[in-house]
């Protein structure tokens, strides 16, 4: 299978860190990564437009051609494929909180920061929007706030002892965050703690890079 990637942008980066997290466990996932440059217009050629009519990343091609967009969909379908060791968690109770927090850390964080860093320093070049990128920041630090009180109790990630997909949502938001400088992230201490272990860790070398 083919994952069509561009480094530092937050959805592709998220299902990066998913296949390495998944790698790390001893999974070697069959997935080889190719770039598609987004500020060179890539992503916006016929022979990529073939693959994802929105022209967005990530993609992943089947072996088989076929092509699919989502990152968490994507995300879905190689946890479906290989289960074992699990990213979404053991239980159907755990897959749910997992996946709860995914989305709640992807509409609330990643989301917003992805409007706050192009409404300041767009990667391509879109106008500066400074209410724009107040609002979002606003809004990416009340999930934040969240957060931060989820790991008052200073478990290691997220949902607890192991990583799942809530934590590749984070860290990929939180390093867009860091390409625009936004500062939103600052104030909540122990996502900034969370973000520093996150990244120190051999799953992960090479994949957050900012
Ligand atoms: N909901 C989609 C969002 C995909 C998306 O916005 N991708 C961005 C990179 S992070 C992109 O390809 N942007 C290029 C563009 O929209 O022109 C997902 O979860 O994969």
């Amino acid at each position: 299978m083919k994952l069509y990637v561009f480094q530092v942008a937050p959805n592709p980066t998220k299902v990066r860190l998913y296949v390495a997290e998944k790698n790390a466990l001893g999974d070697e996932l069959p997935v080889e990564e190719v770039s598609v440059n987004i500020p060179e217009g890539e992503a916006r050629t016929p022979e990529f437009l073939a693959k994802n009519p929105h022209g967005q990343l990530p993609v992943l091609e089947l072996d088989d051609g076929r092509c699919f967009a989502e990152s968490l969909a994507i995300i879905e379908y190689l946890e479906d494929r290989f289960p074992e060791p699990p990213l979404l968690g053991e239980s159907p109770e755990a897959r749910l909180g997992a996946r709860q927090m995914e989305r709640y850390i992807d509409v609330g964080v990643m989301m917003p920061i992805g409007q706050a860093v192009h409404a300041t320093r767009s990667p391509i070049g879109l106008p500066p929007n400074p209410p724009v990128a107040d609002a979002a920041n606003q809004r990416a630090d009340r999930t934040l706030a969240y957060i931060d009180e989820v790991l008052s109790d200073g478990r290691p990630f997220v949902m607890g002892e192991q990583p799942t997909v809530a934590d590749c949502t984070l860290a990929a938001a939180l390093q867009f965050g860091r390409y625009g400088r936004l500062s939103c992230v600052s104030s909540h201490e122990r996502v900034v703690e969370w973000d520093e272990n996150y990244r120190r860790r051999e799953a992960v070398q090479g994949i957050v890079i900012v």
